[in-house]
């Protein structure tokens, strides 16, 4: 018979192996057996860290565990200022869990994953265990959990929408086409129009959640699946709201991450910037300022280049001493039909980009709340009011004036850890060429 009691089993932290007294049994992975002739280090990678265990070959004999095994080991902690947790496991016993069979064809237990793109991607699973790449994701997580703990403190509803949708929120070409059973249907580019839809009845909402992209260019900087970090907020006296609201959301989460990840961002590297005083300025004065500043004629003016936004990252940096800046009122022809335009400048919007170490990381802003207003603008744009019944509700049955925002989680995780491809901050990315793993 088997008793099942309900238990929970429980994981042990390293500071609760740190702590204890006496014999200690931890479970892990062997990460790199390193044998010395009398002895043995036995690194072994657990939920948290990598641990050193001494296996003294001549007490206990060779151990019997290789590379990749799953193993529990017995031991006693010893204090040790050289190893890097300031202890390590003299180990007496190993108890094989699962033993591996084959050895991995690419190097876990190396300092650095250096393997060509194509190489790194299609051996993903394996690689994802390396404690430098896995910490990159371990960061991400705590990315995720600021957003989320700073905006439920806000009083901020967390929800959740489809993902099958009837229509495009973000307009242009790059949306996925799916059959559904005898209808068109896509794939959603963003939550925007539910949680548009949410705001009268929440009043402010987040989700965190995939959106698809049909991306045809291979560049480092976009996916085609990626994991957007949404924000909507009711009762808005400007779009500056929303920009405060992130520029508070991005320090709590520094704060959470310099906490709480800190082995992660040591092993990496990293030190976080400061979101204090984030500088903001207008999308026709930052393109005059770098044509000028920069000697780089103005191309076009209906987006920010790439090469752009590099230079106004390297603006804020030398004028204001911070890697982040907003722009703000990006033209109208730029911005989605829901953007809405600058009272006093409709040729403009009422909305922003953040842009982190040069790249652009976050669109949000204020969006059209009255229903003629926000008909005359679909119309004005060739749209087709009929198309979009459902989404005008929100606007037709009353919605208070309202904006909000969307972060690309993996180029914020990218631009913070100073990765040169976006690639590295996806677990499993979607791009024009991969589909698998
Ligand atoms: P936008 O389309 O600008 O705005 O997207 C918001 C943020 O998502 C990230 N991003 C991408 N990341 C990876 N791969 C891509 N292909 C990709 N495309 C965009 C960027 C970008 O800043 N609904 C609006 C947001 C809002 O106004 O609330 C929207 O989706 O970091």
């Amino acid at each position: 018979m088997i008793k099942i009691n309900g238990d929970i089993k429980k994981a042990v932290s390293v500071e609760e192996v740190k702590n204890s007294k006496g014999t200690v049994e931890i479970e892990g992975t062997v990460h790199r057996l390193r044998d010395m002739g009398s002895f043995c280090f036995i690194l072994l990678r657990t939920l948290n860290q990598v641990i050193q265990v001494v296996w003294d070959n001549e007490a206990n004999g060779t151990p019997s565990c290789a590379e990749g095994d799953s193993i529990k080991i017995e031991g006693k902690v010893v204090e040790d200022l050289r190893s890097k947790l300031g202890f390590e496991i003299h180990g007496s016993k190993i108890t094989i869990v699962s033993a591996v069979e084959n050895i991995s064809p690419v190097p876990i237990n190396k300092g650095k994953v250096n393997l060509h793109m194509d190489n790194h991607l299609k051996y993903r699973p394996l690689v994802l265990r390396n404690p430098k790449i896995r910490a990159i994701f371990k960061i991400q997580e705590g990315l995720c959990r600021g957003f989320r703990e700073f905006l439920v403190s806000q009083q901020f509803t967390e929800f959740r929408s489809p993902k099958i949708v009837a229509q495009g929120a973000e307009g242009g070409a790059n949306i996925f086409k799916l059959e559904y059973f005898e209808k068109m249907a896509f794939l959603a580019q963003s939550p925007q129009f539910y949680k548009q839809a949410m705001v009268p009845v929440f009043g402010r909402v987040f989700e965190v959640g995939p959106v698809f992209r049909a991306e045809k260019h291979d560049t480092s900087r976009h996916l085609n699946e990626y994991t957007s970090l949404d924000f909507e907020m009711g009762f808005i006296d400007t779009f500056y709201d929303i920009m405060n609201m992130e520029t508070a959301m991005l320090k709590y989460t520094f704060s959470l991450l310099e906490k709480e990840y800190k082995s992660e961002l040591e092993l990496l590297n990293v030190q976080l910037p400061s979101a204090d005083n984030i500088p903001a300025i207008k999308f026709y004065e930052a393109k005059d300022l770098i044509a000028e500043k920069y000697n780089r004629p103005v191309r076009t003016y209906t987006d920010l280049e790439p090469d752009e936004e590099r230079l106004l990252g390297k603006w804020a940096k030398e004028e204001h001493g911070t890697p982040f800046v907003f722009v703000t009122h990006y033209p109208s022809s730029a911005r989605p039909f829901y953007t809405m335009d600058d009272p006093e400048n409709p040729d403009v919007t009422l909305s922003f980009d953040l842009l982190l170490n040069g790249m652009e990381i976050t669109t949000g802003g204020q969006r059209i709340n009255n229903y003629t207003m926000q008909i005359e603008k679909m119309t004005k744009l060739g749209m087709d009011i009929a198309d979009f019944k459902s989404y005008l509700m929100t606007h037709k049955y009353g919605t208070p004036p309202h904006g909000g925002l969307g972060i690309g989680l993996e180029r914020l995780t990218m631009q913070l850890l100073g990765l040169d491809n976006i690639r590295y901050t996806t677990l499993f990315p979607r791009d024009i060429n991969h589909l698998i793993p």
